[in-house]
């Protein structure tokens, strides 16, 4: 889907991934984007394309594209009544395929209010409990970086997770190759653990002839590259299954700090 001109009523989203998130600078890091390896088209199958993405992933700094979201419009948490596709700025700012104007909803009714999910391919996604009115002329802002804004959580599942004075998506949903996605739960040790996907993926690398555990995969949009640096590691610097493990003991409600607790996404 591309800008057809209309304008669409939109939200100001705001998010933070902790994969790739520095809380020193509170801004993400955007090396998917400096490698090239952003793709034009949105992975999350709902149409949108950069029409120029040339220029849109030629901006650096605070603006710098980190990644697409999955943004949804949803009521009484479980109907979801329109999605869309936007590009996730260094900053937080969910942005249109132009990488700078609001998300726009082109399925949005007029003056109707909606709860917002947002959800990355692999961090677990969240849903305000707060309702929110899309608008055509002063998106209102939907900041889920900070803990004022609430969202939807039962006894076994919160949203977010706290990085530093900010609130942040819950990362380590990996996948292996396409053959097994993400589950929506993040997992350090047990049945299918996200960490076994970040070894398999390295040890399957077509290019490690010698499945070498400690070989990296080189520049890929992959669903084992847990921090979004661009490269599979599972051992050594940098690696990608250290932050399962940070992330599994970063859940409030991991009160024994407990390595086998299993963090499921916060979505009904
Ligand atoms: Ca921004
Ligand atoms: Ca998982
Ligand atoms: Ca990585």
């Amino acid at each position: 889907m591309t800008d057809r001109g209309v304008n669409y009523p939109k939200l100001a989203v705001k998010v933070f991934l902790n994969g790739p998130y520095v809380s020193s600078t509170q801004l993400m890091n955007d090396n998917l984007r400096s490698l090239g390896l952003i793709p034009a088209t949105s992975p999350y199958g709902t149409g949108e394309t950069i029409a120029n993405p040339s220029a849109v992933f030629a901006v650096t700094g605070n603006n710098a594209i980190v990644d697409w979201v999955l943004v949804q419009l949803r009521t009484g948490n479980t109907n979801i009544v329109t999605s869309a596709s936007g590009l996730l700025q260094r900053d937080g700012d969910v942005v249109g395929t132009d990488g700078v104007t609001a998300l726009s909803f082109p399925g949005a009714g007029e003056n109707t209010s909606y709860q917002v999910a947002v959800l990355h391919r692999i961090h677990l996604g969240c849903l305000t409990t707060g309702y929110f009115q899309p608008s055509t002329s002063t998106p209102p802002l939907v900041d889920l970086t900070v803990s004022t804004t609430p969202t939807w959580q039962s006894l076994s599942a919160v949203g977010r997770r706290a990085n530093g004075s900010k609130m942040t998506l819950f990362s380590g949903d990996t996948g292996y190759f396409d053959f097994i996605l993400p589950d929506k739960k993040v997992a350090f040790q047990g049945p299918n653990n996200d960490n076994t996907w970040v070894l398999w993926r390295v040890l399957n690398d077509p290019n490690n002839v010698n499945s070498l555990v400690n070989y990296i995969v080189y520049n890929v949009y992959d669903y084992a590259d847990v921090n979004m640096d661009g490269n599979v590691i599972y051992q050594g610097p940098n690696n990608d299954s250290a932050p399962i493990l940070f992330s599994v003991l970063s859940s409030p409600l991991n009160t024994s700090q407990s390595q086998n607790f299993i963090v499921y996404q916060a979505i009904p």
